[in-house]
């Protein structure tokens, strides 16, 4: 057992049997969507991962503890303080030694579920390579998570705040897999369509859980991308997105907002911008997500025996 980590009782049990397990993010909580919306939509994610029998480990550090599978009052506690500090890897000793809460990023929930033994993540969408990043060398540290952390990510793509691209050019050179879920274009988060392919198509669950298992046993280390579109009937005009995500990267170059700060200054920007339709179309592709990673993390578990990840 790591020291600092405190896995729930449910979580534990379900690793111990082998059952299904999909591991959640705490950003998206604190400063995803505005309150009380995040908290219901957290719960929701719980609901959706039970309902297709997987385990939910909702993951942040909760008092200094690296906590994966948090209790109801802690979800309320992280979605109604906005001021809880994003925490991505290298934020976590800090937070560790001075008993703080933390929201954790694609790439701190990354790091905590694979000290859990957690392989499968649902999420929204992931960080990646900034537009104007040869300049400003803005690079998420989730694509440096993805290059070395064992664990899948069910994510609807990134949105075109990022430079698209540039993230696919990074994710090729440090090695990352990038799966379409029932499609070949990568998709853009609220839109299906980034106008870049995935490596690979496939359509069917266990398809992806045997790339995963294929990955891990050889000890290929390191996650994979999965990407699922967002749901054709909540998917956004791709120019009206595009006009409002143009806005709010100038408000930003104006504002001077810039380092850990500058993604959630743009998520709440794009939210008030686009007048709440933003926010029902983000809620649809997390919780499609979420199914989708049960039932990744479910054939997994068929699959291996286990759903605890190899070489961790
Ligand atoms: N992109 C989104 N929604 C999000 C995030 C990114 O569309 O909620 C959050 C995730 O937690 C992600 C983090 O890991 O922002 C990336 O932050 P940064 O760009 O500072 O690495
Ligand atoms: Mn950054």
């Amino acid at each position: 057992m790591r020291p600092h980590l405190r896995i729930s009782e449910e979580v534990r049990q379900a690793l111990d049997a082998g059952k299904p397990v999909v591991a959640l993010e705490s950003t998206i909580i604190s400063h995803g969507f505005p309150y009380p919306a995040n908290v219901e939509s957290a719960r929701e994610c719980e609901r959706i991962a039970r309902e297709e029998g997987a385990v939910p480990a909702t993951i942040a550090v909760i008092g200094g503890q690296l906590a994966v599978g948090l209790s109801d009052d802690e979800i309320e506690r992280l979605g109604s303080n906005r001021d809880t500090p994003k925490a991505s890897r290298r934020d976590l000793p800090m937070l560790i030694a001075s008993g703080s809460d933390g929201a954790t990023t694609v790439a701190g929930t990354m790091a905590v579920a694979a000290m859990a033994g957690i392989g499968v993540f649902a999420t929204g969408g992931i960080g990646g390579v900034h537009r104007g990043a040869e300049r400003s060398m803005d690079i998420s540290a989730d694509l440096e998570e993805l290059a070395r952390t064992s664990v899948a990510v069910v994510s609807a793509g990134a949105k075109s705040v990022l430079d698209i691209g540039l993230t696919l050019e990074y994710l090729e050179t440090r090695g990352v897999p990038v799966l379409g879920y029932r499609t070949d274009a990568l998709p853009a988060f609220y839109t299906r369509d980034s106008g870049f392919d995935v490596d690979a198509r496939f359509d069917t669950p266990d398809e992806i859980a045997a790339v995963l298992q294929a990955k891990w046993a050889t000890g290929l280390h390191g996650g994979v991308l999965i990407t699922n579109p967002i749901p054709a009937e909540h998917a956004l005009d791709a120019d009206e997105i595009e006009a409002i995500i143009t806005q709010a990267l100038a408000e930003a170059r104006e504002t001077g907002v810039r380092g850990k700060a500058i993604t959630p200054y743009l998520l709440a920007r794009i939210h008030e911008l686009t007048g709440g339709a933003s926010e029902a179309a983000n809620k649809a592709l997390v919780w499609s997500n979420v199914r989708v990673a049960a039932q990744i993390a479910a054939a997994l578990a068929v699959r291996s025996g286990t759903s605890r990840i190899a070489g961790r």
